[in-house]
């Protein structure tokens, strides 16, 4: 078979099974295109997307700005890496500091990576600014935390299949209940080796789990009390995506340190970035961190174009007016139905949980007969199914999309 020769579904699933590691379970439907909320398979299906590449594309698919600031930029300097300076990273630097309001900025690529970033510098300011002992340092994390895959962030998980055989893990962690209050005043006040606080605004892989109102301003305060530094990681609610450029803006609530990803390029590229003021960021020295692709002139166009059509297509208000749009539909059709039980969310950011238990295949299911209805998401922790469009949708095409969601689960009704 010719490397380029056109695919069926069934060949490029089986070339992946055979050739691929298994390190995912894919929902079976091969994408070979997409523009703006849709894709396409490659016998030519069209489909609505409300997975969003796990909120990696709230720009739509190749958006035509992104995709020409990359084709340009790709034409001109792809990489020089940070050995020499380039005349992209600082324009980028510059515009993405004044967008969220920081001193600085450190490009990496990967959300882990600057998950990574963040605590690093977050454990060094401790040493050096706060004035912890050499070592002493440790992190408070939340339980069913995600923040990705490298053998530190795993060590503060507590998924068993993320993390089995996988040790020796990193020290320096302490992990508490989400949403509670207590329980992270209680450890600031005990234990005096405290360097930050990370978390997410909204937890995306514990299911779309929104925390009280108010957590979030007043985790920061207690963290201001303690000295200690509030880390948000927003690389899933970033970027416009629960209807404000940041989840902790509902609070009003500025992070000491701010982690971006996904859709900081559009999905275009694998961009990362971790932002700070001066005090915090200074302690980074020549040497002390870096990445060889993590600032390329290729990812600093990308993200200044992706950043630019959040801006100019209104797309928080947009999620902030379809999330509410999309909530208020499913909890229309969740009063009468027996095979939904709740939506939950904030923007577009919004899951449906299933009435069925944690290891049954009925949202598996359910997203299969989406899939044949033309539409693709993705269940999560079994019974809990995510969905997260595009930000470009129309109120149309999302009304479209709720009958096709409404008319599958009716299927499912016992
Ligand atoms: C996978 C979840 C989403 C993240 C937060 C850092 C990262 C992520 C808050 C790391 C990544 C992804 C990665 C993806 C599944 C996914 C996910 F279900 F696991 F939780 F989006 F909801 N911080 N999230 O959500 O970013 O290194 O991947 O660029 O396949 O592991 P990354």
């Amino acid at each position: 078979m010719a490397v380029l020769e056109q695919l069926t579904s069934q060949q490029a699933i089986e070339l992946e099974n055979k050739y691929g590691a298994h390190n995912y379970h894919p929902l079976p439907v091969v994408l070979s295109k997409g523009e703006g909320v849709h894709v396409w398979d490659v016998e030519g299906k069209k489909y609505y997307d409300f997975l969003s590449a796990y909120s990696a594309v709230n720009q739509g698919h190749c958006h035509p700005k992104i995709v020409n600031a990359m084709v340009t930029q790709a034409q001109q300097l792809t990489l020089t890496s940070r050995a020499f300076y380039n005349d992209m990273l600082g324009k980028y630097e510059k515009y993405a500091t004044d967008l969220f309001g920081f001193d600085k900025l450190l490009p990496m690529n990967t959300g882990a990576e600057a998950v990574e970033t963040a605590l690093k510098l977050c454990r060094k300011w401790a040493y050096e600014k706060k004035g912890l002992s050499e070592n002493e340092a440790e992190i408070v994390v939340c339980e069913n935390n995600f923040h990705g895959r490298t053998t530190t962030i795993i060590s503060f998980s507590n998924d068993p299949v993320a993390r089995k055989n996988f040790g020796p893990f990193t020290n320096g962690f302490v992990k508490i209940e989400y949403d509670n209050l207590t329980a992270l005043e209680e450890v600031l006040a005990s234990n005096k080796n405290i360097a930050g606080f990370m978390a997410e605004p909204i937890q995306g892989e514990a299911g779309v789990y929104v925390p009280s109102e108010g957590y979030l301003a007043r985790a920061k305060a207690l963290c201001e009390k303690y000295n200690v530094l509030f880390i948000a990681d927003e690389v899933q609610t970033g970027i416009a995506r629960t209807g404000k450029l940041l989840a902790v803006d509902h609070e009003n609530v500025k992070p000491d340190i701010l982690i971006l990803g996904k859709a900081l390029s559009g999905g275009a590229y694998p961009v990362s970035a971790v932002l700070a003021n001066n005090e915090i960021m200074d302690v980074i020295k020549p040497g002390n961190h870096g990445s060889t692709f993590g600032g390329n002139p290729v990812a600093a166009a990308v993200a200044i174009a992706a950043l630019e059509v959040v801006k100019e297509e209104n797309l928080a208000d947009k999620a902030e007016t379809l999330g509410q749009l999309f909530r208020a539909e499913m909890n229309k059709f969740i009063e009468t139905s027996s095979v939904a039980t709740l939506v939950r969310g904030k923007g577009l950011l919004n899951a449906v949980v299933i009435n069925d238990t944690e290891d049954s295949d009925t949202a598996w299911n359910i997203c299969m007969r989406l899939r044949d209805n033309g539409l693709l998401a993705k269940p999560t922790h079994g019974n809990i199914i995510r969905f997260a469009p595009p930000l470009v949708m129309t109120k149309e095409q999302l009304l479209e999309c709720v009958t096709i969601i409404t008319t599958t689960l009716k299927e499912f009704e016992k």
